[in-house]
């Protein structure tokens, strides 16, 4: 493995963090684009990251952003990289309504900036590089389950078109320059480092400080909706297999195993003998204006062509991640105890 280059758009996400952990342990020279915002975005990935004035810095960070091609090409002919894995996504569906434009500029548009930044990089005499395009069971939307790579797709929101764009970018950019670009079909995966509002997230949050008193009430959309949910730290091992293949394909990532969001909420409150019920109520402006109703996947070909399963069953997905919340609200508790000591009286009745 030694002087392989690996860059990863979207290393500060939840995948990017998985597989950044995944490949340096694997000896990778690793390089990661991080967007310019005006708060720190590294949190989860500041436990690998070292200052590159520090000998052994193994993660290399790069300003950069899929809405700005010429940004990529220069990272691309500065660290050529063997392998790019395209994480980077606004990927919250129900955001990707009320941001359709600005969403398939970086979902859709952004995949191929970077494509073709790596076909010219290839022309121009740089060494081949394999892309792994993050696509998603999203693209399904309404297909019957269960979805495999043969079912046809039908996307219902304007994340998934454009996820759907990406994908046909790469085996257009497969098809036409001969690229090893291959695309990961992955159904949804979480981790204590899932985003906040994603609703596996919210709810294990939720459930954990409701426990400790610290919030009263978890407001959500549609309970009835049934998702394939696997933990993120198995599903990058995937992304990494498909780089690793004689030859770039299209690939389902799933367990096969379908829960509600209602299921989910018993899960995680029943594992703090918590009665969901007490505490959950609908707003609806969690719906979203077209659902995908039942994701459902078949990974048998993954399973056959890349030797990939899923190691965490649902109950310890839910487990690690009531487990890894509750531990931060016990945190938050014992901040909030520790600021009340340092008030007098009347300010702490304030609190
Ligand atoms: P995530 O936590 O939302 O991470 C997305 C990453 O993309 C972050 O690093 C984010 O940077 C970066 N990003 C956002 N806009 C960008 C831009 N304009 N240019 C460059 N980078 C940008 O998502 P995830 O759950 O890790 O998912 C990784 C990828 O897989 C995404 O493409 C997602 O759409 C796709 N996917 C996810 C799932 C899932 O269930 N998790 C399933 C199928 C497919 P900031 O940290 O600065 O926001
Ligand atoms: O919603 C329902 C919601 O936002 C799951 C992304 O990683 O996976 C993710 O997309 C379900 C939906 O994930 C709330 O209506 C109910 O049916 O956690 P989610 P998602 O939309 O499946 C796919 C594979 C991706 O590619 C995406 O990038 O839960 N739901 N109540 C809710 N969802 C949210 N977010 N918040 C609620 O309050």
């Amino acid at each position: 493995m030694a002087n392989k280059r690996a860059l990863i758009i979207g290393v500060t996400g939840q995948d990017g963090s998985y597989l950044a952990e995944l490949l340096i342990e694997k000896g990778y020279e690793l390089h990661g684009i991080v967007r310019r915002a005006s708060t720190f975005n590294t949190g989860r990935i500041d436990h690998i990251y070292r200052d590159p004035h520090e000998a052994g810095a193994t993660l290399k960070l790069h300003y950069g952003d899929l809405a700005d091609g010429t940004g990529l090409r220069r990272i691309i002919e500065k660290v050529r990289p063997h392998e790019i894995y395209n994480l980077g996504a606004q990927s919250h569906v129900r955001v990707s309504f009320d941001e359709p434009e600005y969403t398939a500029d970086v979902v859709a548009t952004g995949a191929l900036r970077l494509l073709e930044a790596v076909r010219d990089h290839m022309a121009g005499g740089g060494e081949a590089v394999r892309v792994y395009q993050a696509g998603s069971s999203e693209m399904f939307g309404s297909a019957a389950p269960p979805q495999s790579e043969a079912t046809p797709f039908h996307p219902r929101s304007p994340y998934a078109v454009s996820k759907l764009a990406a994908h046909y970018f790469a085996i257009n950019y497969r098809e036409a320059y001969g690229m090893f670009v291959s695309n990961g079909i992955l159904f949804n995966h979480e981790s204590p480092r899932r985003g906040e509002t994603f609703v596996t997230r919210k709810i294990t949050r939720a459930a954990a400080r409701i426990k400790l008193g610290l919030e009263r009430k978890l407001y959500l959309g549609n309970l009835d909706a049934k998702r394939d949910w696997g933990y993120a730290k198995d599903y990058v091992e995937a992304m990494w297999l498909m780089l690793q293949a004689d030859a770039p394909d299209d690939f389902v990532v799933a367990t096969g195993e379908s829960y509600s969001v209602r299921d989910f909420l018993g899960r995680a409150f029943g594992s703090l003998d918590l009665d969901w019920q007490q505490y959950v109520e609908i707003d609806p402006r969690y719906f979203r204006p077209s659902e995908v109703d039942h994701l459902h996947g078949d990974a048998s070909k993954a399973h056959a062509k890349l030797g990939w399963k899923p190691r965490t069953t649902f109950d310890e997905l839910v487990k690690i991640m009531v487990n890894y919340d509750l531990d931060r609200a016990r945190r938050d508790v014992a901040i909030r105890d520790a600021r009340l000591e340092g008030r007098s009286g009347s300010e702490r009745d304030e609190w």
